[in-house]
């Protein structure tokens, strides 16, 4: 008998890389990918699955618990992997409402439907709930963030994904539901919404439009390529043990400006430009309100215990990037033409 196997989120950045690894790589899956399209998720992403046998789409909202319930029923899944989520820090400054409905509140409906639909034998069944490294907070000027550290938020979205976390640790304790969870750092690669500073640079230098930077630009971020963490993602579904958290993290620390400045670099070169021009582009703004100084991971648990590790270094990730934004302006054209253009003016007119 194939497994059937939920994966929300899947018309997303990371989704839908975690969607393609799983469909090519275990045919003997049938994945089952629950989107709801928001302004984030997009089918585009996903065109090279359209055909493939062993993948479905399923179009619909994790907050509405007769549609989860019922596809519960009807599919009878035997894992989930959980990465539907808004998923923006600044728009959960300005809507943060959306937030704690999908985040937390979407959590509890499939949380629900899985126990409820699994309660006459849990064994081989598993709730995988993909979180961020935010839920730790900021931290100063040393230390890592590990699996051990204390839970302090900053933002809506931390907080939501905060609230969700200990959600799933409840139901663990509590009902016995069996689950993993893992911690990612900024994540970043091809299919990643514009909204985000690399996407949203490289678009902007392409077209020769201001970087927006926020505050002096020093905030540091641990940055992951996209598909090493769906690798880790697929080595903790299988690997990883019932209520254990993973921490998963780039070791490639980098501040905001040096990251730019880099970015900017591998921009002339592919753009033909002379060397220095793009970093004209340079716009310091606005800072975010409560921005979190610096993020780092400890990922040596997860190293350790079941033998991931990052599998490629970043210069070689962003020129990777850069390609796939250059190559696929169709893409982009057809998230910067619609609603995009609002957004980003609301978001940066005033800063
Ligand atoms: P994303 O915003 O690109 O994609 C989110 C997806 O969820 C979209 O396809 C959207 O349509 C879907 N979605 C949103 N609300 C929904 C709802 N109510 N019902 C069904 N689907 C809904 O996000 P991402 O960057 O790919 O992040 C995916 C997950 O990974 C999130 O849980 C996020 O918290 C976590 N994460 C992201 C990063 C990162 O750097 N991007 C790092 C660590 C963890
Ligand atoms: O225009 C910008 N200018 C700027 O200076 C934007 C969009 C961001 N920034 C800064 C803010 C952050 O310090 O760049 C850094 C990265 O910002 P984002 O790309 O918005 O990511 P971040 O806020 O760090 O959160 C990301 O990583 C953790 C994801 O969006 C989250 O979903 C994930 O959980």
């Amino acid at each position: 008998m194939k497994k059937n196997i939920l994966i929300t989120g899947g018309a997303g950045f990371i989704g839908s890389h975690v969607v393609r690894l799983f469909v090519n790589k275990y045919p003997q899956y049938n994945i089952f990918n629950l989107d709801a399209l928001t302004y984030a998720g997009n089918l585009e992403n996903l065109t090279d699955m359209s055909d493939k046998e062993n993948y479905t789409f399923l179009k619909g909202d994790i907050t509405n618990i007769d549609f989860v319930n019922s596809i519960f029923a009807k599919f009878n899944f035997d894992g989930v992997i959980h990465l539907a989520a808004e998923s923006h820090v600044d728009r959960s400054i300005t809507n943060p409402m959306e937030f704690i409905n999908t985040n937390i509140v979407g959590t509890v409906v499939l949380l629900n439907a899985a126990k409820e639909n699994w309660k006459n034998d849990f064994s081989n069944k598993l709730f995988y709930h993909i979180s961020t490294d935010e839920v730790y907070g900021s931290l100063g000027e040393t230390g890592f963030f590990k699996e051990t550290t204390n839970y302090d938020p900053q933002s809506p979205y931390s907080a939501s994904k905060a609230s969700s976390d200990h959600l799933v640790r409840a139901y663990n304790n509590t009902y016995k539901l069996p689950i993993v969870i893992s911690n990612c750092s900024n994540n970043y690669g091809s299919h990643q919404f514009p909204e985000k500073l690399i996407p949203l640079s490289i678009n902007n230098i392409k077209n020769n439009k201001p970087i927006p930077i926020y505050g002096k630009g020093d905030n540091i971020r641990d940055w992951l390529f996209v598909e090493d963490h769906a690798n880790a993602i697929d080595v903790i579904f299988h690997k990883g043990k019932n209520g254990e958290t993973y921490n998963i993290g780039g070791i490639n620390e980098w501040t905001n400006l040096d990251l730019i400045h880099k970015l900017c670099e591998v921009m002339d070169k592919k753009l033909g430009r002379e060397p220095e021009t793009s970093k004209k582009l340079i716009t310091f703004v606005t800072d975010r309100a409560g921005h979190d100084k610096r993020y780092a991971i400890d990922a040596s648990k997860l190293t350790k215990e079941l033998g991931w590790k990052p599998s490629l270094q970043f210069e070689e990730g962003i020129e990777k990037t850069v390609d796939w934004y250059l190559n696929n302006e169709d893409w982009v054209k057809n998230i910067v033409s619609g609603d995009y253009a609002k957004y980003y003016e609301s978001m940066y007119k005033n800063r």
